[in-house]
């Protein structure tokens, strides 16, 4: 075994677990680790630390480091020798569900989906930094839209909290639970997150309802041996890197809630991410598919452009039986197509996408047959390497790199016997991340799309023009507008508040009569029951009402209303989440109601 006579000299300061942690170290060819440390005495505090973090990285990976370490060698050796993680796979395009907003089909499973809410917990995935979306603050907290400047988590919250009521109106009983939600977090993320949280009365849900999980970063590897990389600053310091959002399963099962919802009678897990404004608009449907098909796993869809920087679902079937549905990501999608017999690689078919649809990664999964994996593999999900070699001999890193791991993953263990499937829908009602910073989104190949904070934006308006119109109201088409260098649609800015609809039913149900709301219009709803009724809006209309008011809204309002103004995304006097956008709301006119008695009220303007 390795030795290290500045470690051995070092070890009268160290507790037993310490001195273990020491030789395990030494055991795995990290004595590298201690080759800069001086005699007992100097620098002791520090020698301390460095065993906390050494603990600390060793008790958050399962396995410990040891593991992590030997993972690695394996990941870098594979790497190195070019081997790619498909080899014998064939791809195939897998079965699963297409959904069509409005129709009997959507209906039946959305009304389905509502039913199974309050057997369900949510868990978001926020512990990225989002370096590629270059925001300071945690994107949770960023405005979906800015007409309201509502924030992804205050949405998610209350939608979640609006879809539980439904749920167990629909049961015509009490609740008998508060549906979870699981917000992981980072060191990057977690005190924003709890402060935005405490800060707005967790939007309305208990505090008990919501728990914040951390994930922690994984050690960096300097070479092909995985040899730990010391942090350039602290020879005392391991450098840490994050490990990816697959960290959500092992810390899900190490915090035992697992089997805690299984015990108090859940039965799904839905996970999403932390910018997609739309998302809540298909979950409901997307739960039902679940529960009509029985899957096991069931990832959310959109048809794919080819080469669109999205995973692409796909079947792998290998020479010697093993099969799975899974995320292939798209730089990898395209060789193993290429590799396997299509030479043109992903390329679009006679629909204008790709076979392959676009994982959006938002997942159901069933908590059974999940408790059940995870008690095999305690949650650890395949991982990755992807280090960055100085040239082609392959022998030295740019820069350390890390083991990654993604949550799509998760089906990679799963027997063949598991029902794994997907759930595809138009991207217009499901699909808005908020990633690219302007710069990048400019970029993007015409047709693609640019998912950056103003198309985030214009998808939201969008959506809720698509949705108004299909429940008959005459809404205006939109008109195309250049912000931050991306071509937008923009719609009328119609925004509501989750309370007022949560399904397409909802809407149908509120909406009635001839009314029609003309492009340059906004028209805010926040009451529960707030009917439209032969309303002809062209200019600004918010309303608001109590929960036990009944409001119905008709006749016809026109003002100056609010405009959609270009600003210059480097004026370093506006607010950031303003930059990103390249437009800012400019209220000029609008009416505004709001009925604070409980009551039926008829609003004819
Ligand atoms: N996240 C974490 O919570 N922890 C982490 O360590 C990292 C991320 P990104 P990514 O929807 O377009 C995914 O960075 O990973 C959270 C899919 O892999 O926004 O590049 C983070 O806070 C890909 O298949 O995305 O790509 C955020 O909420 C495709 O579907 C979420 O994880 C792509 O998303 C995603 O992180 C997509």
């Amino acid at each position: 075994m390795a030795s290290s006579p500045n470690l051995e000299k070092n070890l009268s300061l160290l507790t037993p677990d310490q001195v273990e942690l020491g030789m395990m170290l030494l055991e795995m060819g990290q004595a590298h680790l201690f080759d800069s440390w001086p005699d007992l005495g100097i620098d002791d505090d520090h020698k301390k630390c460095f065993f906390h973090q050494v603990a600390l990285l060793n008790s958050s990976y399962p396995g410990g480091l040891a593991s992590y370490i030997k993972t690695a060698r394996e990941l870098l050796a594979d790497s190195k020798a070019g081997k790619n993680p498909f080899d014998g796979f064939t791809p195939s395009v897998p079965a699963g569900e297409i959904l069509t907003f409005g129709d009997d089909n959507f209906i039946k499973y959305e009304e389905t989906g509502v039913k199974q809410v309050q057997y369900t917990a949510f868990v978001l995935v926020a512990g990225g930094l989002g370096e590629r979306l270059g925001y300071n603050g945690i994107k949770v907290a960023l405005p979906m839209e800015t007409t309201t400047g509502t924030c992804f988590l205050q949405h998610y919250i209350e939608s979640i909290l609006c879809l539980s009521e439904a749920s167990c109106r629909q049961a015509q009983g009490e609740c008998p639970r508060d549906v979870p939600l699981v917000i992981m977090t980072s060191d990057d993320t977690h005190e924003r997150t709890l402060h935005l949280l405490e800060s707005n009365a967790y939007f309305g849900m208990k505090s008990t309802q919501v728990k914040l999980l951390k994930q922690e970063k994984v050690a960096c590897l300097a070479d092909n041996d995985a040899r730990l990389a010391v942090d350039p600053k602290d020879i005392y310091k391991i450098q840490t890197k994050p490990h990816g959002h697959g960290d959500v399963h092992s810390l899900l099962y190490s915090s035992g809630l697992l089997r805690e919802w299984k015990d108090a009678g859940l039965r799904w897990v839905t996970f999403f991410q932390d910018t997609n404004g739309l998302l809540f608009k298909v979950i409901p449907a997307a739960l039902g598919v679940s529960a009509t098909k029985g899957y096991h796993v069931n990832s959310l869809a959109v048809p794919r452009k080819a080469k669109e920087p999205i995973g692409g679902i796909t079947r792998l079937t290998h020479a010697d039986g093993r099969e799975m549905v899974i995320n292939v990501e798209y730089n990898q999608l395209d060789p193993l197509l290429r590799g396997t017999g299509h030479p043109d690689g992903d390329v679009n078919c006679e629909t204008g996408y790709s076979p392959y649809p676009g994982n959006i990664n938002q997942l159901i999964l069933e908590l059974g047959p999940y408790i059940d994996e995870l008690s095999k593999t305690s949650g650890a999900i395949k991982e990755f390497v992807n280090p960055k070699y100085k040239d082609s001999t392959k022998t030295a890193f740019k820069s350390s790199t890390r083991l990654e791991c993604m949550m799509q993953d998760y089906p990679k263990t799963l027997a063949p016997s598991a029902r794994v499937g997907f759930t595809v829908s138009d991207p217009w009602l499901a699909y808005a991340p908020v990633k690219n910073n302007p710069d990048d989104a400019a970029k993007v190949p015409k047709g693609n799309p640019y998912h950056s904070a103003t198309s985030g934006e214009a998808a939201i308006y969008r959506s809720n023009n698509m949705i108004l119109r299909l429940a008959g109201i005459k809404v205006d088409d939109p008109v195309s507008q250049v912000f931050n260098g991306q071509e937008v649609e923009i719609w009328s800015r119609i925004v509501w508040k989750p309370k007022w609809a949560v399904t397409f039913a909802d809407v149908k149900r509120k909406v009635s009569g001839n009314s029609s709301v003309s492009q340059r219009s906004t028209l805010v709803i926040k009451g529960r029951n707030v009917l439209i009724e032969d309303l002809s809006l062209d200019g600004t209309l918010v309303i608001d009402s109590v929960d036990d008011a009944e409001l119905k809204v008709g006749g016809s309002v026109q003002n100056y209303g609010w405009t959609i103004e270009s600003i210059d995304k480097d004026d370093r006097a506006l607010p950031e989440e303003m930059r990103i956008r390249g437009f800012k709301i400019n209220k000029l006119e609008q009416l505004e109601k709001s009925y604070s008695e409980p009551g039926k009220f008829s609003l004819k303007l």
